[in-house]
């Protein structure tokens, strides 16, 4: 197998969620090798990490993100791939934490004050990630001096909150304003499922994005 094929099967594999070769999903690829061997396999041939990064895995999540905005797959299968992603990303890491492969840029997000859902918030961070961006995630029922600090230390970054109750969008209020209060030039990306662009315009947040894929369309638009 060539470096193109390899490269090609990885990011089959991550799209269409093969962690490793003991996976049981997708049953059409049973018994293969996964994102994990395939991507152990990349670097023993000597494929660089930012191709690996670009040319699978970027490109699997960005078809992944654009199947789940119309609606092709759904959470789970999005999970799987981000799954997948994960266990390629794990070989990866080494590299990029050593700064041989650079990021686009810092991307904090948090689920606001009082709300614990994480799911959509955990599936933005993975998508993001694999998108080519650092991510600095501060979890959930995260109140505004915890972002105001993750601030202080990235001051660089774009920062996204994630909401899921009627009654926390007020929250997400409170911190939009208390941190363009302090740093009138962040950029700050909002969304989750009671969230909406009228919301976000009201509020005074730079953008809202519906789904991980319009956030790091807003992203990679910054950085362009
Ligand atoms: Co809760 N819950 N919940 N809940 N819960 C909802 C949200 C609710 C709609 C259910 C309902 O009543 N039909 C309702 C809210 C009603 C409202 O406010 N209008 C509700 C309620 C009321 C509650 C409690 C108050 C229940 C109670 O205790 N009485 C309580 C609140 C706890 C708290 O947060 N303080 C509560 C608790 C929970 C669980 C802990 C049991 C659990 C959360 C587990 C977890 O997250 N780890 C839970 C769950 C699972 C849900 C539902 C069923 C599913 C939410 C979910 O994960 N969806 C939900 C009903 C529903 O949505 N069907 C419900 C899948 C996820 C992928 O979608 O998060 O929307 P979502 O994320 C999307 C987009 O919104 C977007 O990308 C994602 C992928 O497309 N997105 C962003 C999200 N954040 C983004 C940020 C971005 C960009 C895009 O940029 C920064």
């Amino acid at each position: 197998m060539d470096s193109a094929e390899l490269l090609k099967k990885l990011s089959e594999c991550v799209e269409m969620g093969k962690v490793n070769k003991d996976a049981p999903f997708p049953p059409a690829m049973k018994g293969m090798d996964g994102a994990d061997e395939l991507t152990r396999q990349a670097l023993e041939m000597g494929i660089k990490p930012i191709e690996i990064l670009n040319d699978a895995l970027i490109a699997a999540m960005e078809k992944v993100g654009e199947k789940f905005s119309q609606k092709k797959i759904f959470v789970p299968q999005m999970l799987i791939s981000a799954k997948a992603m994960n266990a390629s990303m794990e070989h990866l890491k080494p590299f990029f934490q050593s700064g041989e492969v650079k990021r686009k840029g810092k991307f904090i997000i948090g689920t606001v004050a009082g709300d614990l859902h994480d799911i959509g918030k955990n599936l933005v961070a993975m998508i993001v990630e694999g998108a080519g961006w650092e991510v600095i995630d501060l979890g959930v029922d995260v109140k505004t001096p915890k972002f105001l600090q993750a601030i202080a230390e990235h001051p660089e970054a774009i920062v996204g909150l994630s909401a899921l109750l009627t009654t926390t969008m007020q929250s997400m209020k409170n911190t939009v304003n208390e941190i363009h209060a302090q740093y009138p030039n962040i950029k700050l990306i909002v969304g989750g499922a009671p969230v909406t662009d009228a919301f976000s315009k009201e509020i005074g947040a730079n953008a809202y994005a519906h789904d991980p894929q319009s956030a790091v369309s807003y992203l990679n638009a910054q950085v362009a």
